[in-house]
């Protein structure tokens, strides 16, 4: 397959004004009259994009065309003249919904039809110009069986409906906003719905409505809840105000993603929609919250303003995860919430920067579009967005950002016009800072401090390199902001005075490293401070402070900004883990620090503590951070060996304390999945899993008895975890009775899956080998294939990585069976053998074997041939 470059994108040669669609609805033959209203624009042939079509009819205003005056293949129609003023083509195609495992185009999800258009899915319901850049309004009839298909939906407000001869009716939905065929949707089925209304800030009442399989209305009020409190945020945030008098949005069981913002319509995996406490845990909570509010700001940005081009994806995704990011800060704790990020940003986004498939937040190149909604395009996308905010700030960033949405409304937009935007209402030059979205690779900072006693300053030096990704040997300079802070010795931030400034002014800088070093110098520093970096993680780097540990000690006590507070003992605990799996391998003894355990004990003890803020600072880093750190030649043996015996001397170190906050931070009353009573949760959860492994084997017993009485499934889940992890009795009885109790609800059964995919038992492998065979699992749905397959090769770093390779070609395996399926899901499984480079020379030499024996597999989907090849270059 060839690659498609941004620098060859040209305008489209035809414009489309209007789209009329009649689909009628059939499992095996689903019908589809189009009619475009065509103007030319530019030179060349009316090419339309078509896979998977049946062609029945082509004509041009109304004149049917014999089969000499076109030509089709598996991929294109290609219309050889038309006329040269307006044009109205039609055509007549069917396709089959129910062969489509893929998930893109028209399917069935448990008999609901259900259409997911991006990237390019549009063209596997009819013959159309699938790009980003042509804008048209749609309207569209759908044509179903009355009693089989009752709702139909699709996007806009409905115009029209009735009934028909031969017990079929019809509805008619008129888009008034122009978009891209990506945003098209079509959903109809037996569904039920939950009905609520917002009032608009200019007062217009819009009716949302939320559709769901029969029989889980009433797992749908967090959803709707959610929906109000981001419709609400938009409008107080960014001034932003829902544009149609409907906002819909429908639950299915199988999806390719998390959800998707079709214009009026959004489809979302059921996984974001339902919860009732008995069946959803906190992050499910939260992350129906997130999701909602995510797919819901982007009717502003990606919707109202669209990407010209795919290589444009960041500029929706990267700024709507950024808009997310910041309604889940004022929705829940802030500083929770920035840790949580960058955790995320750590685990899934450096790696990718540090390895084989390393692209820009807007990629130059691509076979395979579906290939690049990446942590890179997303998360990085959204710290490109946040950098900007540090800079400017919130008054000068909301200006930038109603610039923005006034000069682009109704268009399909690049980077270039959104750095410009922002530039000009922000008054900043992004020159150089636009380097970001061009320079793959994450940078690397390294800092250096020197306090003069008797000139009473402190000089920080800062350099800045970006290692050599694929393709770019060489990169310029990045723009980076640096928030900096000097800590005194009582614990207090220092007032900074920078050479040339007149006062002491604020305790927190934003420094601005833009040249490969910088030099500043602090005045009236009247003691030697401790240096507190990169204050909230205000850029996406990897920052390197040289600072000792009685330093990270220092912090981790006394640090005022939370987020650095929580580095420092992250930095420490991984100092200590370091020590440990180096001194397993080498026979030498580690390091020995008790400075993680007796934070936790002061923490736990403290008179005021903000338990979700604790039960982040008082996790172990994972043993994929580990592993992440070391860089090469990783022993995933002796880091989960290092690893558990840290947990158990720190358990063995603050038992009481552990204990007797287990017991206060138990929440009373009725389960709510407010932030508050979560955090409480979250802590004791923490607690729970140190005193799993805490001296005196009771650990086993307590979890036994919160899986016995817990009335929530966050409790539930955390206890059965635990209990998975130690054998004996406990285990299989309480996987037994979960299973006897959830078996009918499918996501609860996904959490049962993914809880024995991630365990650390031997014979996890052979446990998840026969997993595949359970009634609970099927390769055609993603949800189950990412519980048990996807979190085994991701989640289960010790038995994955398995000496002799039997989980490499377990995974291998899965994914030449899936990628017949369903390509999409398994290039993202493919993805696990990314970091192959980071293993000793026997589990490289085996992962090898495995990635080319898929790259080598005839008939491989341009989606796991792009990833394999890319992996092994
Ligand atoms: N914009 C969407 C991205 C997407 C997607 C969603 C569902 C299925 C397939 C998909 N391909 C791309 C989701 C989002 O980021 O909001
Ligand atoms: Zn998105």
């Amino acid at each position: 397959p060839r690659p498609i470059r941004l620098k060859d994108y040209t305008p489209p040669a035809f414009a489309i004004d209007e789209v009329n669609l009649d689909i009628e609805l059939d499992p095996k033959a689903t019908k589809v009259h189009s009619r475009l209203s065509m103007r030319r624009m530019g030179d060349g042939p009316l090419r339309l994009d078509g896979e998977k079509l049946k062609l029945l009819e082509v004509r041009i205003d109304g004149e049917k065309l014999g089969a000499n005056r076109y030509s089709v293949d598996g991929e294109h129609l290609t219309i050889f003249e038309v006329p040269e003023g307006d044009f109205t083509l039609e055509t007549v195609t069917s396709c089959a919904p129910v062969e489509n495992t893929a998930l893109t185009g028209l399917y069935l999800s448990s008999d609901i039809y259900c259409t997911q258009c991006e990237a390019e899915g549009f063209r596997r319901i009819t013959y159309y110009l699938d790009r980003p850049d042509v804008m048209s309004v749609f309207r569209t009839r759908i044509v179903a069986d009355e009693k089989k298909v009752p709702v139909l939906l699709s996007n806009g407000n409905p115009v029209a409906s009735g009934k028909l001869k031969g017990g079929k009716h019809f509805v008619e939905w008129h888009d008034p906003f122009r978009k891209p065929a990506y945003l098209f949707a079509l959903v109809a089925g037996d569904l039920a719905h939950v009905e609520d209304k917002f009032t608009t800030m200019s007062g217009r009442e819009v009716t949302l409505r939320i559709f769901v399989e029969k029989g889980n209305e009433d797992r749908c009020d967090y959803a709707m809840g959610a929906l109000k409190r981001a419709m609400k945020w938009d409008e107080e945030a960014f001034g932003r105000e829902y544009d149609l008098d409907i906002f819909m949005i429908v639950a299915v069981s199988a999806f390719n993603m998390g959800a998707m913002e079709n214009k009026g319509l959004n489809v979302f995996n059921d996984k974001y929609i339902l919860a009732l406490p008995d069946t959803a845990t906190d992050a499910d909570y939260a992350a129906i919250e997130a999701i909602i509010a995510h797919e819901y700001f982007h009717n502003w940005t990606g919707n109202r303003i669209t990407c010209r081009d795919w290589f444009q994806l960041c500029l929706k995704e990267g700024l709507t995860v950024f808009r997310d990011q910041e309604f889940t800060g004022d929705m829940r704790s802030r500083p929770v919430k920035r840790i949580s990020d960058v955790r995320l940003l750590r685990a899934h986004q450096f790696p990718e920067d540090g390895g084989p498939l390393a692209h820009p937040v807007r990629p130059d190149s691509y076979i395979e579009i579906n290939n690049f909604y990446t942590a890179t395009v997303y998360e990085k996308g959204a710290e490109l967005c946040r950098m900007i905010h540090t800079m400017v700030g919130p008054k000068r960033f909301r200006k930038g950002m109603d610039l923005y949405f006034e000069r682009h409304d109704g268009e399909a937009a690049t980077v270039e016009n959104f750095l410009d935007a922002l530039s000009d209402g922000a008054k900043i030059d992004l020159t150089q800072f636009k380097r970001w979205y061009s320079q793959s690779g994450t940078p690397e900072v390294l800092a250096s401090g020197r306090y003069d006693a008797a000139r009473k300053t402190y000089t920080l030096k800062m350099s800045q390199v970006c290692a050599p990704t694929p393709g770019q040997p060489m990169k310029e300079p990045y723009h980076i902001p640096v928030a900096v802070g000097l800590v005194g010795a009582n614990g207090r931030d220092m007032k900074l005075q920078l050479d040339g400034e007149e006062k002491p002014g604020a305790t927190t800088r934003v420094l601005h490293l833009t040249e490969r070093e910088g030099t500043w110098r602090f005045r009236n520093v009247t003691e030697k401070p401790v240096p507190s970096l990169l204050r909230g993680f205000t850029a996406p780097v990897k920052l390197n402070a040289h600072l000792k540990e009685r330093d990270l000690v220092f912090l981790m006590r006394h640090d005022s900004d939370s987020f650095n507070r929580w580095e420092a003992a992250q930095r420490y605990a991984t100092g200590l883990l370091l020590s440990m799996v180096e001194a397993r391998a080498s026979g030498g003894t580690a390091r020995k620090g008790t400075g993680f355990g007796e934070m936790i004990r002061d923490l736990l003890t403290a008179k005021k503590i903000d338990p979700d803020f604790v039960a982040q600072i008082i996790a172990l880093p994972s043993e994929q951070t580990l592993a992440q750190m070391i860089g090469r030649d990783v022993d995933v043996d002796a880091i989960h060996g290092a690893r558990e015996e840290l947990r158990a001397s720190i358990a063995a170190q603050t038992k009481d304390e552990l204990l007797s906050a287990y017991e206060r931070m138990k929440v009373d009353g009725p389960y709510r999945p407010e932030a508050e009573d979560a955090g409480r949760r979250a802590l004791r959860n923490v607690c729970l899993s140190y005193l799993a492994v805490a001296p005196g084997k009771d650990g086993a017993a307590l979890a036994a008895a919160q899986f016995r009485e817990a009335d929530n499934m966050t409790d539930s889940i955390a206890a059965l975890t635990v209990l998975a992890n130690i054998e004996g009795p406990e285990r299989i009885a309480a996987l037994d009775a979960f299973y006897k109790r959830w078996q009918k609800n499918h996501l609860v059964m996904d959490k049962w899956l993914a809880i024995q995919a991630t365990s650390a038992l031997p014979g996890t492998l052979d446990e998840v080998k026969r997993l595949t065979q359970h009634p609970a699992f099927t390769m055609k749905n993603p949800n189950k294939v990412r519980a048990l397959i996807t979190s085994f090769a991701s989640m289960n770093q010790l038995h994955f990585h398995d000496a002799k390779g039997a989980g490499y070609a377990f995974v291998a395996d899965k994914v030449l069976e899936l990628d017949k399926l369903n390509p999409q899901v398994a290039a993202r499984l493919t993805g696990a053998f990314r970091s192959w480079r980071q293993f000793g020379p026997k589990r490289r030499k085996l992962m090898v074997k495995e990635l080319k024996r898929i790259a080598g597999t005839e008939g491989l989907s341009r989606d796991v041939y792009e990833i394999a090849t890319k992996t092994l270059a």
